[in-house]
């Protein structure tokens, strides 16, 4: 049998729904300005940094080194692709000039400075993924250069003790970070992120060599990020025990970046 409810009965209901429903926006608004005026871990309330704190776990556990398919397909040779910052690029760069610092602290290994025909001599990959920027935008890129892996394994930079081909995550510092060679770009990743077969040392996009706007000579590619944390231009590679600073994090936003 049908419930019959009556006039009255109804705007009695809607009375209540209209009440909860403003009740829960007042509610709503105290929340928000008991979150904004919490103090910041960095530059952020911590309920908010909480939740990020806690995204970065779960991406971590989602996705392992697998993360990421097999990528769109490449672009033309030549395609142009989206110019996007130029911190630690205003300075004109003599390419003759150029080296790469690598220091890795408490050995006598992996520490080097190393030239673009020693980066030449190591392995040579190509791949290619969708590049995305916090600002919303997004383009596949086929990009080549040397894994960031292979890296660690040419010159044994990054480890802690054993051989350069040892790269169980035990003996690896969990942290590397990267800045432009006047240090006014600066970024840092987790060791497993750095160390997914996409991210490379990039010397070429979409078929030709980085251009200056785009961070010739080297670059960094993380595709599992945003790009904030593909720093272009890299002039030093040092690894840490700790989080190394980054330019963007220090601005509040989210150190992890994952995507
Ligand atoms: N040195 C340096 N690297 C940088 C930036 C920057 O300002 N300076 N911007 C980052 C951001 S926010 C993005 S989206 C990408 C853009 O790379 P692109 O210009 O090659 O598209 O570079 C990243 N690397
Ligand atoms: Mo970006």
């Amino acid at each position: 049998m049908s419930e019959k409810i009556d006039k009255r009965e109804w705007r009695r209901r809607s009375r209540r729904g209209f009440l909860a429903l403003g009740g829960a926006g007042v509610l709503g608004a105290l929340g928000l300005t008991w979150i904004y005026t919490r103090g910041g871990m960095g530059q952020q309330p911590w309920p908010l940094r909480s939740v990020l704190r806690a995204n970065e776990r779960l991406w971590r556990t989602v996705y392992g080194p697998g993360r990421l398919g097999e990528g769109p397909e490449a672009p033309a040779k030549g395609t142009p692709y989206r110019v996007n910052g130029d911190i630690g690029l205003l300075d004109e760069l003599d390419p003759g000039e150029w080296s790469l610092a690598v220091s890795t602290p408490g050995t006598g290994r992996g520490n080097a400075t190393l030239t673009m025909a020693d980066l030449g001599r190591m392995p040579q990959t190509e791949t290619t993924e969708l590049f995305r920027c916090i600002e919303g935008w997004s383009m596949p890129i086929a990009y080549s250069g040397v894994r960031f892996s292979d890296f660690l394994a040419a010159t044994g930079a990054g480890a802690r003790e054993g051989g350069p081909k040892d790269l169980s995550r035990a003996a690896l510092y969990p942290y590397v970070g990267f800045a432009t060679p006047d240090g006014e770009y600066y970024v840092s990743l987790d060791m497993e992120s750095a160390l997914h077969p996409k991210t490379l040392l990039a010397t070429g996009i979409n078929g030709v060599p980085l251009s200056d706007e785009h961070g010739a000579p080297l670059r960094l590619i993380v595709p599992v990020k945003y790009g904030i944390k593909s720093l272009k231009r890299i002039g030093r590679i040092f690894f840490a025990d700790e989080r190394p600073p980054d330019y963007w994090a220090e601005q509040g936003y989210d150190w992890y970046a994952g995507l």
